[in-house]
């Protein structure tokens, strides 16, 4: 069975919600492993007063008993604190009695660099916030929630993920000095996983790829703009003597260029990729724009956000890794219940002879 994982929710609506299908059964979770990641996510530096309202912790409705999963798919819910806030503006019916609360009035001042204005136009919205609402990096929490029950099938056969920003003193200062102009800023995170086999990913067509497959799952986080797998760009720039790492007698490498890929395939070295973030779209100081309701010129809806989200990204990043090498290793080793996956990559390593660092 596919690892599979879809997700729902608006940013301000009751709950977003993600099904994680193709898990083997027996596997461990943890819930406090689970919430601490979703505790990870909100913590980051520059966030703003949103995440003093929320608490994220998981909920699961289905696919777990007593902690073990069933092989059957698996259900996860973190809810909206927030919503409280916007019982009548988020209804998911019609609202009933006078309005009241957030949300109540249509946004129609599209941001540059959001989902506003495409979003309306593409999908006939007459209120910005049917587009922003969807578009909003609120819904990573579900997918963080998703990327911890991966770590977990991950760490049976001794992979570990880890995301960190790149420079995070710098990054601080930036967000310090942003934040007094009233501006945003962006950043670099890394996410570094070890412990993974050769193998994982192929050559043998595109969509096999490793780096292909993480490459997506990156740029498929808001506002990442830039993916690097290894020393990705700055490999350009170099002789090919420089830029491939020697193959030992025992099958290791002493350097890692490649970032633990090559050519689609898993390498056995440490995999390091990363993702650029562009600074976040809702200014306090809002660029120009139009009023999508009289036509005239106006400046971009400002409301509440964070001065940067580089932190939270790093937490994502790491769960969206962790979510496509946990896709690659069931494709490899397969298994119903979590011993076959496990047995099946103890006998792998066996036949390549593979002795870990
Ligand atoms: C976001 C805007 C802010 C962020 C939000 C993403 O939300 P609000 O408009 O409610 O202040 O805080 O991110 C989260 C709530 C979160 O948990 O990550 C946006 O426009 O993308």
């Amino acid at each position: 069975m596919t690892l599979r994982l879809s997700s729902a929710g608006e940013s301000h609506g009751p709950a977003l919600v993600a099904i994680v299908a193709g898990l083997p059964a027996g596997l461990v979770l943890d819930r406090d492993a689970i919430d601490a990641d979703l505790k990870r996510r909100q913590e980051g530096y520059g966030r703003s007063p949103r995440q003093q309202i929320e608490q994220d912790r998981v909920e699961v409705l289905a696919g777990l008993r007593q902690g073990r999963t069933l092989g059957t798919p698996l259900a996860l819910v973190v809810r909206n604190n927030d919503h409280r806030n916007w019982t009548w503006g988020m209804s998911p019916w019609p609202a009933e009695g006078e309005p009241s609360g957030k949300g109540t009035k249509p946004v129609t001042l599209p941001r540059p660099g959001h989902a506003d204005l495409a979003g309306v136009l593409k999908y006939g919205h007459d209120d910005v916030r049917d587009a922003l609402e969807r578009a909003s990096a609120r819904h990573t929490a579900v997918h963080v929630a998703a990327g911890a029950v991966a770590k977990a099938l991950l760490a049976t056969i001794g992979i570990a993920v880890r995301g960190a920003t790149v420079d995070e003193e710098a990054l601080r200062a930036n967000i310090d000095a942003a934040r007094k102009e009233r501006d945003t800023v962006g950043g670099i995170v890394e996410v570094r996983a070890t412990g993974v086999p050769p193998g994982l990913g192929s050559y043998a067509t595109k969509d096999d790829r490793l780096d292909a497959r993480l490459a997506f799952a990156l740029m498929g986080i808001q506002a990442v703009k830039g993916v690097e797998i290894g020393d990705g760009f700055a490999l350009a720039a170099l002789r090919g003597s420089q830029a491939h790492d020697e193959i030992r007698t025992d099958r290791r490498r002493d350097t890692n260029h490649a970032g633990g890929i090559e050519a689609g395939v898993s390498n056995g070295e440490e995999i390091v990729v990363r993702a650029a973030m562009k600074p976040l779209p809702t200014l306090m100081k809002p660029l120009g724009s139009v009023d999508l309701q009289t036509g005239e010129a106006a400046t971009a809806l400002v409301e509440r956000s964070d001065v940067a989200a580089v932190e939270a990204l790093a937490v994502v990043a790491e769960a969206a890794v962790a979510w496509e090498l946990a896709v690659a290793a069931k494709e490899k080793f397969g298994g119903d219940a979590v011993g076959d996956f496990v047995a099946a990559h103890r006998a792998y390593v066996e036949r390549i002879a593979w002795a870990r660092a």
